[in-house]
């Protein structure tokens, strides 16, 4: 018998199937978006990590479980958020050049939306000069640069490089965050700030603009 639950097992077949129906019902059953969201799907993801990196699951049938946790994940979204819909800033966020996670990515969106972040989501495999770019356009409070590679951490200091070199960070602020990211290398690399998981880079968010 598993010790996963049977939202778990969906999510980890990328059964998504069997999975809408599971969240639908844990929702109606009163279970919080939240538990939802941290017992049964992130312990989820961890487990496939865990089977990706010991060669048990291979990328296809990540894929399918990656896109299962999108969809489930903007099923809980209107049941994350706090409902605090005053503006609280503007914010560009991407996932960095080289790296194609989104599902970090995507809650940190929703996190920020749900505290009253105007979010322009460049999406994932951003290059710098996207992220120029969408800075001179939109002229936001923040930047958010997710990673979640070892091989693409350099790429966060390229990015915000870029940035400075483009003559756009004055009064602009850069936060960080994905799985390999430390508060050490967001000082190393002249970031404003690090979070380490979706509801404190919201919060991070808030701090650094305040
Ligand atoms: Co990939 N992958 N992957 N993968 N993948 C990891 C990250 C890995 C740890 C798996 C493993 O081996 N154990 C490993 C990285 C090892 C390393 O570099 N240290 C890895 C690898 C190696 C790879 C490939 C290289 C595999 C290959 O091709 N051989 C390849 C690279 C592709 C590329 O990007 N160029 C690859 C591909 C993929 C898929 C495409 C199949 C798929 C992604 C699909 C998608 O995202 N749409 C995938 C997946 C799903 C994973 C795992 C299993 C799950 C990631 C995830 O979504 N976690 C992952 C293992 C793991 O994390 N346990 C793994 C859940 C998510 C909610 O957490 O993304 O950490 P996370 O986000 C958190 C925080 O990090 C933080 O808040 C989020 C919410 O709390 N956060 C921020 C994130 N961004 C933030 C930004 C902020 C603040 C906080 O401020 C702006």
């Amino acid at each position: 018998m598993s010790d996963f639950s049977p939202l778990t097992e969906a999510l980890m077949q990328g059964n998504s199937g069997k999975l809408m129906p599971l969240v639908t019902e844990a929702l109606e059953s009163g279970r919080q978006a939240s538990d939802i969201l941290n017992t049964d799907l992130l312990a989820g993801m961890d487990e496939i990590g865990r089977k990706m990196a010991s060669g048990e699951m291979f990328i296809p049938e990540v894929l399918m479980a990656a896109r299962a946790m999108n969809q489930a994940v903007d099923a809980l979204k209107p049941h994350l958020a706090d409902g605090d819909y005053s503006s609280t800033g503007k914010i560009v966020l991407g996932t960095v050049k080289g790296d194609l996670h989104d599902i970090g990515k995507n809650l940190v969106r929703i996190m920020l939306e749900s505290s009253g972040f105007e979010v322009i989501d460049l999406g994932v495999d951003v290059a710098p000069d996207a992220f120029v770019e969408a800075v001179k356009e939109n002229k936001p409070d923040l930047v958010g640069l997710s990673a979640l590679l070892t091989t693409t951490l350099p790429m966060l200091k390229n990015t915000i490089e870029s940035i400075d070199a483009s003559g756009e960070r004055s009064g602009l602020k850069i936060i960080i965050g994905g799985a390999p990211v430390t508060q050490a290398f967001a000082d190393e690399i002249g970031a404003d700030g690090y979070a380490a998981d979706a509801g404190s880079a919201s919060k991070l968010a808030k701090a650094v603009i305040a």
